[in-house]
């Protein structure tokens, strides 16, 4: 048999993808009154639905998992009516998408949460990095450390959402452990200095993660239910004194839960892709059998030596996908892309969202 290429279709739990080629979750705070998904974001995700997978912007799973504005939230059923609307456009083209469940954290600001009071974390340590609200960049709030008695109250809202998201049409979710928000605080020892169950050992430090993957297990299936990753990633102000051994723990962890898929970010997110030469995701991978999708920086030569080499299952484009609606075909004639504008990344309208040209616009 030959070698696979990222044109070869993919079998992911009970979804036949055309291609090994999948649209990474991109932040692009366009939602409306409510924290509905913009009425835009249908045609936005349909316009990108030949990509094997979609994967939707990060979608908060309460008002206190909220770190941004603009955001989309997964928690009201205005929110699931608009996520309906997405799903169906996708469907319609013949696509598959999963919805990516956030919790912040303490990455989020006073402006934003219940009542006007702290964002929550596994310990009262203030997150180096920035947030976005009232349309500018601000230092993010000072967090209070969650009680042992609210972390049930978290994963309920992790269930509710992981509900509302087959009820919105989802073929599953993918929950975000990455980047340096609520799951991966609890994960990493620079963030976490917890001293009950939930802190200290790293089987402790990954009790959170695991509990909400056997929350949402339990709502909606094993193969429904993908998770992203960030080991290395220096993302939102986060740190582990050993990753290896953390990593390696939770990959064999997921490996008895027989999770739809990890997803990993390799190196710093939207950064390099250099990893320390004491960290091997390849251990990761010997760990968690099942389907593997990677991420961060992939150009088309260096996704099809992953999937040729059997380095990873798919392969997840971000920035790409932004300027690039027809970034499928265009990878499969290797023609040009379009660059991607900054500027219009976070917030705004149609503009550097919807209006991108494929190569069909552009000869026409
Ligand atoms: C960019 C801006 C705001 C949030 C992530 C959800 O890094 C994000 C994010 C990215 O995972």
């Amino acid at each position: 048999m030959s070698a696979p290429t990222l044109f070869d279709s993919f079998q992911l739990g009970g979804m036949t993808l055309p291609n090994r080629i999948v649209m990474a979750p991109l932040t692009r705070n366009r939602a409306g009154a409510g924290f509905v998904p913009s009425p835009l974001a249908p045609e936005y995700y349909a316009q990108r639905a030949d990509a094997g997978l979609l994967i939707t912007e990060a979608s908060q799973i309460s008002q206190q998992g909220q770190g941004y504005q603009d955001t989309p939230g997964i928690y009201t059923d205005a929110q699931v009516e608009g996520w309906k609307a997405v799903t169906d456009a996708v469907h319609a083209r013949g696509g598959h998408i999963v919805i990516q469940l956030w919790h912040v954290g303490r990455v989020s600001h006073t402006a934003l949460q219940p009542n006007g009071g702290a964002p929550v974390a596994p310990s009262a340590i203030t997150a180096a990095t920035k947030t976005f609200v009232n349309n500018g960049f601000v230092e993010t709030s000072e967090p209070r450390a969650l009680e042992l008695a609210e972390i049930p109250g978290i994963l309920e809202d992790y269930r509710r959402a992981a509900a509302n998201a087959i009820k919105a049409g989802f073929d599953g979710v993918e929950i975000h452990g990455a980047n340096g928000y609520l799951i991966d605080q609890f994960l990493k020892d620079g963030s976490n200095q917890r001293t009950d169950d939930y802190g200290g050992s790293i089987e402790n430090r990954a009790r959170f993660l695991l509990e909400v993957v056997d929350t949402i297990v339990a709502e909606i299936g094993a193969n429904r239910t993908g998770l992203r990753l960030s080991p290395v990633s220096p993302a939102n102000g986060v740190s582990d004194s050993n990753p290896q051994a953390l990593f390696n723990y939770v990959a064999e962890q997921l490996e008895k839960r027989h999770l739809l898929f990890v997803h990993v970010v390799e190196g710093a997110t939207g950064g390099p892709r250099d990893v320390a030469p004491d960290f091997s995701f390849d251990a990761l991978r010997q760990r968690f059998t099942g389907p593997w999708i990677v991420n961060n920086g992939y150009d088309l030569e260096l996704a099809q030596r992953a999937i040729g080499d059997g380095k990873a299952d798919l392969v997840a484009f971000g920035k790409p996908f932004i300027a690039n609606p027809d970034l499928v075909e265009r990878l499969r004639r290797n023609a040009p892309l379009n660059e991607p504008d900054r500027d219009t990344f976070y917030g705004g309208g149609a503009k550097g969202y919807t209006d991108y040209p494929t190569l069909a616009d552009a000869a026409a």
